[in-house]
């Protein structure tokens, strides 16, 4: 690898640590609201997967999505304006943290409901073998979803139908608060692939460059004989699963152990010790970043909230449907959905039918 492609890595995952520092202390100080999962911890595994994809290249992921969309070049600006819900935001401040969405650069997004998304990204690759194109997707979720029926659903037909999508667990050792061991049956959770004959690899998801080289493979196997592999990369969140977890369910002394492998660390020290960069190189990038982050913060701050009237734009269905009474008393909903197409079978029902029923 040469010097500046280890530079843009190193500077990709202190990106996210700092960014993400900054929204902890946002959310403290009531100015991120909703849910706040930070990827701490786990930064190689996103950096090392977005610097193996082309501009054309899918992912997708789980609520935990900050890393990913700042790894694959996303400015840090409107996503810092998403979390703190404006308009501005990468999502136009509607998604909030679980919902970073970038669609011209492949990002399919976080979804807040655990597994959902494995088999949207199997739909990804049938439409990518559909348009017979050479693109791949990466699948992005947690050693919590391995128990959902989705995750079995998404192996079966992606082995199956022969789809480009790798799938990538990042084993933190938690889903919530229950640990790995009183919720799978299988400890090795790449070893599951062999249920749907498919290859599978096990990697140690704190160290940067074992995670490039095993992804790498996998994704040449997606783009080139458009086959699916599942990988385990056994990594550690330091922070709670989200803003409101007291962590009770781990020790204190557990976390700092894990600390010792940090990512971040672990790749800046070989970078040293190969004397490709000083110590002073990369705290001057820390300044920088760090400058970065303030500006981010500051156009978040300064930017509006969404207007009101903008509440029924980019959702799935306006139309009205029977649950809707409120809704449709309310001027600017008419005005939103004077254009929209009503479905005869979704046209409000002459019926006093109640909420519930
Ligand atoms: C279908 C579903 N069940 C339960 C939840 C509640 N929930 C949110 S996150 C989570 C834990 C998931 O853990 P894991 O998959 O290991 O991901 P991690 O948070 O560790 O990244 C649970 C149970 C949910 N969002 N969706
Ligand atoms: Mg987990």
């Amino acid at each position: 690898m040469d010097r500046n492609e280890a530079f843009q890595l190193y500077r990709q995952m202190l990106l996210i640590r700092r960014f993400e520092e900054r929204c902890a202390q946002l959310y403290v100080e009531g100015k991120i609201g909703g849910f706040l999962h930070l990827y701490i911890g786990q930064e190689a595994v996103g950096v090392a997967a977005m610097s193996l994809l082309r501009d054309d290249d899918y992912f997708i992921t789980s609520y935990r999505d900050h890393g990913y969309a700042l790894a694959r070049g996303t400015d840090p600006k409107p996503l810092l304006a998403e979390l703190c819900g404006k308009a501005t935001g990468i999502s136009k401040g509607k998604g909030g943290s679980m919902h970073f969405y970038d669609v011209p650069r492949g990002n399919f997004g976080g979804d807040g409901i655990v597994g959902g998304h494995l088999p949207i990204a199997a739909g990804m690759g049938y439409g990518i073998r559909l348009r017979e194109s050479e693109q791949v997707v990466l699948c992005f979720f947690g050693d919590g979803a391995v128990n959902e029926g989705a995750f079995h659903e998404a192996l079966n037909v992606s082995a199956l139908w022969n789809l480009p999508v790798v799938y990538i667990i990042e084993n933190n050792r938690y889903g919530m608060g229950t640990p790995l061991d009183r919720a799978s049956s299988v400890k090795d959770l790449y070893q599951r692939g062999s249920a749907y004959g498919i290859s599978r690899r096990d990697v140690n998801g704190m160290d940067l460059l074992a995670v490039r080289q095993v992804l790498s493979e996998a994704v040449d196997l997606a783009r080139k004989d458009k086959h699916p592999t599942l990988i385990e990369a056994e990594t550690y969140r330091y922070r709670g699963h989200s803003m409101s977890d007291p962590g009770k369910y781990r020790t204190k002394e557990e976390v700092e152990e894990m600390m010792k492998y940090d990512p971040i660390y672990q790749f800046g020290k070989r970078l040293m010790e190969q004397e490709r960069f000083t110590q002073a190189d990369l705290d001057a990038l820390d300044k920088q970043i760090l400058a970065e982050m303030d500006e981010a913060v500051k156009f978040a701050e300064e930017s509006p909230f969404p207007a009101p009237e903008t509440l029924y734009e980019d959702v799935y269905v306006r139309s009205p449907y029977i649950y809707m009474r409120a809704a449709e008393k309310d001027p600017a909903w008419a005005a939103s959905v004077k254009d929209d197409h009503v479905p005869v079978v979704y046209a409000p029902a002459a019926t006093t039918a109640k909420v519930g029923s």
